[in-house]
């Protein structure tokens, strides 16, 4: 199974829309084991977007990632990023296609709502940035074998 990473970003939060994202993925089969509010740091988001950091957008996407707490969730499943990266839509949120978060809920490309990790060794890198090991958790999800067959449990 994989992990990946997904942060509701601050303009889900002012817009009441964490419960909706989070209960998207819990639907989808997808199995919670960290949640947490964080404010983001300058120092971690220099690293998160460390693939940024020329860009002339870059300040600024800083500084909308600083002005509220997000909330990060660590989710897991077989495949989960691409599975995650489906759900969320574009990075344009008006270009997104309807049923993905950013294409029911956003019409910005930086006020975008909402951030999962691209492959699973981002994902490794963001669950190492925002999650400490204690706030990570294992436990059995009892409707597992009613959402994957047992070959797809077992990768
Ligand atoms: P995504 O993987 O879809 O979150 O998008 P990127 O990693 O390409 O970009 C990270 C964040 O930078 C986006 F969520 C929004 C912001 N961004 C801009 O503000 N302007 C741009 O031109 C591109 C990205």
């Amino acid at each position: 199974m994989e992990r990946s990473v997904v942060l509701v970003k601050p303009d889900g939060l002012q817009r009441g829309l964490i419960g909706e994202i989070l209960h998207r993925f819990e639907r989808k089969g997808l199995k919670l084991v960290g949640l947490k509010m964080v404010s983001l740091s300058d120092v971690l988001l220099d690293e998160w977007y460390i693939h940024h950091k020329d860009r002339p957008f870059f300040p600024s996407l800083k500084s909308y990632m600083q002005s509220y707490p997000v909330i990060a969730m660590l989710w897991e499943g077989l495949e989960a990023t691409s599975a995650i990266r489906k759900m969320i839509g574009v990075t344009k949120s008006r270009d997104a296609e309807p049923g993905t978060i950013r294409g029911d809920f956003g019409m910005s490309q930086q006020y975008n709502l909402i951030h999962a990790s691209e492959d699973s060794v981002n994902a490794d890198k963001e669950s190492s940035l925002i999650f400490k090991n204690d706030e990570i958790f294992m436990w059995d999800k009892m409707d597992l074998s009613s959402i994957y067959v047992e070959e797809e449990r077992n990768r």
